[in-house]
């Protein structure tokens, strides 16, 4: 692996030119608190774990080396990080300690995943692997060797910590995240503490940068707290990092500004004594702030603690190993010993070194000895493995029934509002297990109905510090998102609402996150959670201000690619769909859910009860919509996902019903998109009969889709003669311009949707085949008016008797006629509309003409 060439061990920060007296904001800890023979026991608990992980890098077999090493003893393939290992073994023999002395709850986050064989080491020692499998890991001779043979093998743990090692929320593999996991669990867990290791490598990343933040939006009268330690060991994978650049004047600034006072904990010829003065001094301090904001009296901006670790990468490894730093630099950051497996040389090195961690005499007849086991937590339920929380935590929601917020059908309602009516109920009755965690994009996606009895939490800002509040609106999807997983992992439910173009920031945490679950669900111990929610909207189809930049429907394709156990996309049609939907969703156990809709007024197409029904179905036949004859087949069929294209489908059966009234149509909506997944794909997908029933047997199916067409194509391949049915959707297309130019530069318009309907209909209907060329002809001649006239941008022209409705609107002269066919061209049969409702969008609200109208 090439690296840089250093030329000491653990090299120092090169010096800042920052005053010395920033070093005055930097937290000086007693030493001299550890009991001597806790000193004794915590030295003995690393030894222990260190001996252990770095066996199961490499052993296969004799792995209490009772006779010396052979080369067969050592894996034919050597898999496994070591480098961070020994810094959080320390931490971890230290939190034991901390529980055991406190009695508290404590859950240990651990960003640099990799260290996994640091974290299974130490479980096995506390007993929490055989907890949790009493037949493999069981703390003796059997137990061990099972640990150390089968790591990083099939059959064994993997390489990096995952849901399958107890006492884990986090999903350490992708780094970035584990500082926003951690606050998450933390709120509304008001006895919690986390410690969150974060790698200064991993510090780098922008997801943690962001997250030192979060103190901010804790109150610490209703949430816990998060001790983050800096783990700076000073590099990654082959070079240094920032934080390892950077001396203490710097880093105690940094964070001194981000609002934390900070301990660095640096002295290697004492480093349990530091330490644990350290942990000592923030658990005090968590307890000040918290017991100061919970008798009423908050500390205005608190400092909270926070650790820096400067230990070295690899401590207590090799040296150097062919003229190579090994101990603190890079070269320890996997495998320390190279080729131990085929050379001799290196095999006597990985002895001598595992030898001098004294495993004979620490784990005599294979179990910890006692001075080992007196450092653990005495109830063992609050074992850093075992604690409840962290793998049967399940709290469901109080739910309101969202019926009593139905709308009658034929309004306009912004769906999002209804929405935000809704969660404000659920909030009022799930004060403590319900959060919203949104980009600041509530009010902006009139999800704002939800503050109307709750606040922000935001606890640097005066008008709304010290108040509590369900939600945060933090202005980092990577935040919310990491919030959200803390928040569910540890039981509760959250929401993320977002603009449908930026969810896809947190793509990859997302697919991280179930990648988690997946195989929490294949333990036979882990117990359910609530599904995480997202919201999007802010659609491309209603981007007229934000244009281009706003319109990415991908998140879509991102949820689709999950297992299907878990992927679940809904395209609620409308505001009382919308409510079921959601309702649904937060009911909901061990889900990505995916919800779209529109926050702009559409139309309600379904009363409460056909919502209900509608949605339980997940696709249904909207007779009301249709113009195909009871008892006979359709010519055609139109489906609608999502909320323009519907509207765009319902349209178009009307510009057929004009062009060639012989035409059948039928109109269906499709409200959960895994409905159409072939049978057996997911477990919501349409049995093949009833599919046939929906679809027919064999006429053209036309999809008017509010996502990219490929994934839709994807989901139907499959389906009963699949060669029938066509896709349109999103096509990057439009930017700055009306709703309806967005449907029709996409090809999703009514217009297109109908030219579609003919040709496919001409396919089978000689009659209609003979007529197509005039029929198309006129649509397109339609098309390029109102193309003329959206150009024209809604100019007012003199004598328009028009104008005064489209001036109150914002619409334009085509629009207008689009979205009202009888409506002349020039306008002059206005009059005869007088106190009728007239379209003044595609989905948007009615007008209704006053009596004055000019
Ligand atoms: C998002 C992400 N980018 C890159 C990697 C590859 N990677 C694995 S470990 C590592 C270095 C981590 O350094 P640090 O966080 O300091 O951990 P430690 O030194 O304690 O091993 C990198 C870059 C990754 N796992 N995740």
């Amino acid at each position: 692996m090439p690296g840089e060439v250093i030329d000491q061990p653990n090299p120092p920060a090169l010096p800042s030119h920052l005053p010395d007296r920033t070093l005055e904001l930097a937290v000086k800890v007693d030493k001299t608190l550890l009991r001597k023979e806790d000193a004794q026991s915590l030295n003995d608990f690393q030894h222990a774990a260190c001996y252990i992980a770095g066996s199961m890098i490499f052993l296969r077999d004799n792995v209490l080396i009772e006779q010396d090493l052979q080369l067969e003893h050592v894996k034919p393939r050597l898999l496994g990080h070591w480098g961070t290992c020994p810094g959080l073994i320390l931490v971890w023999s230290h939190l034991n300690l901390l529980i055991r002395d406190h009695g508290m709850d404590m859950i240990f986050v651990i960003g640099p995943g990799h260290g996994a064989p640091a974290a299974l080491a130490a479980l096995w020692l506390e007993g929490s692997l055989e907890r949790f499998y009493p037949k493999k890991y069981t703390v003796n001779k059997d137990g061990l060797k099972n640990l150390i043979t089968g790591f990083s093998v099939p059959g064994g743990f993997p390489s990096h910590i995952n849901s399958e090692t107890p006492g884990s929320i986090h999903e350490g593999g992708e780094l970035g995240y584990a500082l926003a996991v951690s606050f998450g669990a933390v709120m509304d867990n008001p006895d919690l503490i986390v410690t969150c290791v974060v790698g200064d490598g991993e510090a780098e990343s922008g997801p943690t940068a962001t997250a030192w933040h979060a103190i901010k939006y804790i109150d610490p009268a209703e949430s816990g707290a998060v001790l983050p330690i800096l783990h700076v060991n000073g590099f990654k994978i082959s070079e240094r990092t920032i934080f390892g650049c950077m001396d203490d004047k710097e880093i105690v600034s940094l964070f001194s500004g981000y609002g934390y006072q900070v301990c660095i904990v640096e002295d290697l010829e004492n480093i349990d004594g530091e330490l644990h003065g350290a942990m000592e001094w923030a658990v005090a301090e968590i307890k000040k702030i918290q017991t100061a904001a919970r008798s009423g009296k908050p500390i205005v901006k608190p400092r909270w603690p926070m650790i820096v670790m400067r230990t070295p990468k690899g401590w207590t490894g090799p040296k150097k190993i062919d003229g190579k730093f090994i101990e603190g630099s890079f070269n320890s950051h996997q495998i320390p010993v190279p080729s131990a497996n085929k050379d001799e040389k290196y095999l006597k090195l990985l002895q001598e070194w595992l030898q001098s961690y004294d495993a004979g005499r620490l784990l005599k007849g294979s179990k910890p000895i006692d001075s080992i086991l007196s450092i653990l937590p005495k109830d063992s339920s609050k074992r850093l493995g075992q604690l409840k929380m962290t793998y049967d935590p399940h709290k469901a929601l109080d739910l309101p029934d969202w019926r009593p917020l139905a709308v009658e059908r034929a309004q306009h309602i912004s769906s999002m509002k209804q929405t935000g009516r809704f969660l404000d109920q659920v909030s009022q009755a799930n004060p403590k297990s319900f959060r919203v965690f949104s980009p600041d994009e509530l009010e902006s996606n009139k999800l704002s109905a939800i503050l109307d009895h709750t606040g922000r939490n935001f606890q640097w800002d005066q008008y709304s510090r010290a108040q509590g509040g369900r939600v945060i609106e933090i202005l980092s999807e990577h935040c919310c998102q990491g919030f959200m997983q803390g928040y569910t992992l540890t039981g509760r439910t959250a929401l993320f609402p977002s603009y449908e173009a930026f969810l896809g920031i947190v793509h990859t945490m997302m697919v991280q996150y179930s990648k988690f679950n997946k195989m929490a669900h294949e333990t036979d111990w882990h117990g359910d959670i609530s599904s995480i929610n997202y919201v999007e909207t802010s659609t491309w189809a209603r981007q007229e201000h934000n244009g281009f930049s706003h319109q990415n429907p991908s998140f879509i394709g991102a949820v689709l690619n999950l297992k299907a156990e878990a992927a679940r996309v809904y395209l609620p049609p409308d505001a009382n769909c919308f409510l079921s939907t959601i309702h649904h969703c937060l009911k909901s156990k061990n889900y990505v859910n995916l919800m779209i809709g529109s926050k702009q007024p559409t139309a309600v197409y379904l009363s409460e009860k056909d919502a209900a029904e509608h949605c339980k179905r997940g696709a249904s036949v909207w007779k009301f919509a249709s113009s195909e004859e009871e008892g006979q087949e359709p010519d055609v069929v139109l489906v609608g996902i999502g909320v323009e294209v519907t509207f765009e489908v319902i349209a178009a059966v009307q510009v057929l019903k004009k062009l060639l009234p012989s035409l059948r149509v039928r109109v269906i909506n499709v409200t959960d998109l895994m409905v159409l997944a072939a049978e057996s794909r997911h477990p919501h997908a349409l049995q093949r009969a009833n599919f046939i029933d929906m679809f027919t047997d064999d006429r053209p199916v036309l999809f008017n889709y509010h996502g990219y067409a490929a994934e839709l194509q994807g989901l139907i391949f499959g389906r009963h003669r699949p060669e029938r049915m066509s896709v349109e959707g999103y096509k990057e297309e439009g930017s700055t311009t009306t709703p309806f130019d967005m449907m029709m530069l996409n090809q999703v318009s009514r217009y297109d949707l109908a030219a579609r309907a003919l040709r496919a209909a001409a396919g089978r209907d000689d009659k209609v085949k003979s007529k197509l060329d005039e029929l198309v002809r006129k649509i397109e001649e339609e098309v390029a008016e109102i193309r003329e006239y959206i150009t024209a941008n809604g100019k007012v022209q003199d004598g328009d008797p028009c104008g005064s409705i489209r001036l109150a609107n914002d619409i334009n002269k085509a629009e207008l006629r689009a979205w009202n066919p009888d409506i002349h061209g020039r306008c002059d049969n206005i009059e005869d509309k007088v106190n009728q409702t007239i379209c003044v969008s595609n989905s948007l609200g009615d007008y209704t003409v006053p009596d004055n109208s000019p």
